[in-house]
C-alpha cells in the first residue's frame, strides 16, 4: 500500500494571452488566467494539477480568485503533512468545503498524478483505461461566419475528424447544414451554452435537420425540465454540459431525460475521483459521455486524455492540439494531435510536467507552503 506524506505545495499563477481570440454568445476570450498546483511528496516524486477556472465567473461561479482563496486559505492547509494512501482519501479530508469543484479538482489532480507515480504506471492504467489512440476535436468559435467556414476548412486539412461549433438563436441553420453536407467524413457538434429558452424551443428545432452529432446544453444549467421538453420533440441528442456538476446532476438527467449525453468536465465536478464515479454510473445506464474542454494548458489535457481511455468514453472529446489556442504550451510534452488522434503517455503518472521556463516567463505570483 502506498502511503504519500505531502511535504510541500507550490502555486503558480499565470497570465498567457491566447493565439485568436475565443468567441462565443456570452463571452470573448483573449486571454488566460490559471493556476498550477505541485505537490512533492516525501519520495521526492511531484505531483500535478492544473485549475480551470476562468478570470470572471461568466461560466461557472468559481473564478481564479476564488480558487487561489480556496486553495491557499483552505485546501492546502487541510492536507500538509496529511497522508495519503489513495486520492479518493481526499472526499473526507475536504468534506469541510462546500463545492468550489474547480479548487478541489486542482488538489485531486495532483494527487492522482503522485499516486499513479508510486504505483510506477501511466495514470490511465491505474484507472483501468485501454491502451488505444485517443479522438480528438476542436472547437470552433469566432465571431464571423467567414472565419468560421475559414477555420472548418482549415481543422478538416489538418485531419481533424470532429468538429464543435458554436451556436445562438441568431445563428442560421441552413449554414451549418451545407456546411456538414460539405464534409460527410467529419463529426460536427454544436454548442449553444444555454443561448436557448422556454420561449424560444422552436428556434432550437430548427437545427434539428442539421446533421450534428449532438447539440450541447441548449438552455441555462437550471433549465432541465425545459431541456426535457425539448428532447422529447428533436431527434438530435442533447448533452448536458454545465448543467453537470456531479453524480446527482447525471443521475437527474437520466431520471428527466432532459438530456441524451453527458459532458464530463472533471474539474466541474471536483477532479478525476468523481468523474470514475459519473463513469461508471454512464457505463451502466448506457449514457455515452464527450469529454468537454476549458481552454486549458497540457495538465489539464493529459488529465482528460487518461479519462478518454475508459471504456465508457466512445466520443471525441474537445481535445485539440497545444498550438491551437497556445503559441507555447506551458507543460511537456505538448498535445499533438496527428489525424484527428492523439496518443496515451506511457511514462508514470499522468505523463506531463510543468514546464518551468515559461512558467517564470507568463508567471503572476507564485507561493509555497510547507511545515
Ligand atoms: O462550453 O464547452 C464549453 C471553453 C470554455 C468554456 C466553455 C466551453 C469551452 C469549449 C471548449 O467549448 C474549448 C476547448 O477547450 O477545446
Ligand atoms: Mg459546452
Amino acid at each position: 500500500m502506498v502511503n504519500i506524506q505531502v511535504k510541500k505545495v507550490t502555486l503558480y499563477h499565470v497570465l498567457v494571452p491566447l493565439k485568436k481570440p475565443f468567441t462565443t454568445h456570452i463571452q470573448h476570450v483573449q486571454e488566460r488566467e490559471s493556476i498550477f498546483m505541485e505537490i512533492a511528496d516525501d519520495e521526492g516524486h511531484t505531483g500535478v494539477g492544473e485549475c480551470v477556472a476562468f478570470t470572471s465567473p461568466w461560466y461557472t461561479e468559481e473564478t481564479v480568485q476564488t480558487c487561489w482563496e480556496m486553495l491557499e486559505r483552505w485546501i492546502i492547509p487541510a492536507i500538509l503533512n496529511q497522508s495519503f494512501s489513495h486520492p479518493d482519501e481526499l472526499d473526507d479530508c475536504l468534506k469541510f468545503i462546500k463545492r468550489n469543484h474547480m479548487a478541489k479538482a486542482t488538489v485531486n489532480h495532483a494527487m492522482w498524478d503522485l499516486y499513479a507515480k508510486r504505483l510506477n504506471q501511466p495514470l490511465w492504467q491505474v484507472i483501468g483505461g485501454t491502451s488505444r489512440p485517443i479522438k480528438a476535436g476542436i472547437v470552433v468559435a469566432t465571431s464571423t461566419e467567414e472565419n468560421m467556414v475559414e477555420e472548418i476548412k482549415e481543422a478538416v486539412e489538418n485531419g481533424y475528424k470532429r468538429v464543435k461549433i458554436k451556436i445562438s438563436q441568431k445563428s442560421n441553420p441552413e449554414k451549418f447544414k451545407k456546411i456538414i453536407n460539405k464534409y460527410p467524413q467529419t463529426l460536427f457538434f454544436a454548442d449553444a451554452n444555454g443561448a436557448f429558452t422556454e420561449e424560444t424551443i422552436h428556434l432550437l428545432q430548427t437545427f434539428d435537420d442539421c446533421g450534428f452529432t449532438l447539440i450541447e446544453q441548449p438552455f441555462s444549467e437550471h433549465q432541465n425540465y425545459v431541456s426535457a421538453k425539448a428532447q422529447r420533440t428533436m431527434k438530435t441528442p442533447l448533452a448536458l454540459d454545465e448543467s453537470i456538476t456531479s453524480l446527482q446532476d447525471v443521475n437527474e438527467m437520466i431520471e428527466r431525460q432532459s438530456g441524451k449525453i453527458v459532458v464530463v468536465k472533471q474539474g466541474r465536478v471536483g477532479g478525476l475521483t468523481n468523474s470514475l464515479r459519473i463513469h461508471e454510473q454512464c457505463v451502466k445506464a448506457e449514457i455515452p459521455i464527450f469529454v468537454g474542454g476549458m481552454i486549458e494548458f497540457g495538465v489539464s489535457k493529459a488529465f482528460n486524455i487518461a479519462f478518454s481511455s475508459l471504456s465508457g468514453v466512445q466520443l471525441p472529446g474537445d481535445f485539440s492540439s497545444s498550438t491551437h489556442f497556445w503559441n507555447e504550451d506551458l507543460a511537456n510534452p505538448t498535445i499533438d494531435v496527428k489525424d484527428g488522434e492523439i496518443q496515451l503517455s506511457h511514462k508514470i503518472g499522468v505523463g506531463v510536467a510543468l514546464n518551468h521556463k515559461l512558467i517564470n516567463q507568463y508567471g503572476v505570483r507564485r507561493k509555497e507552503f510547507y511545515i
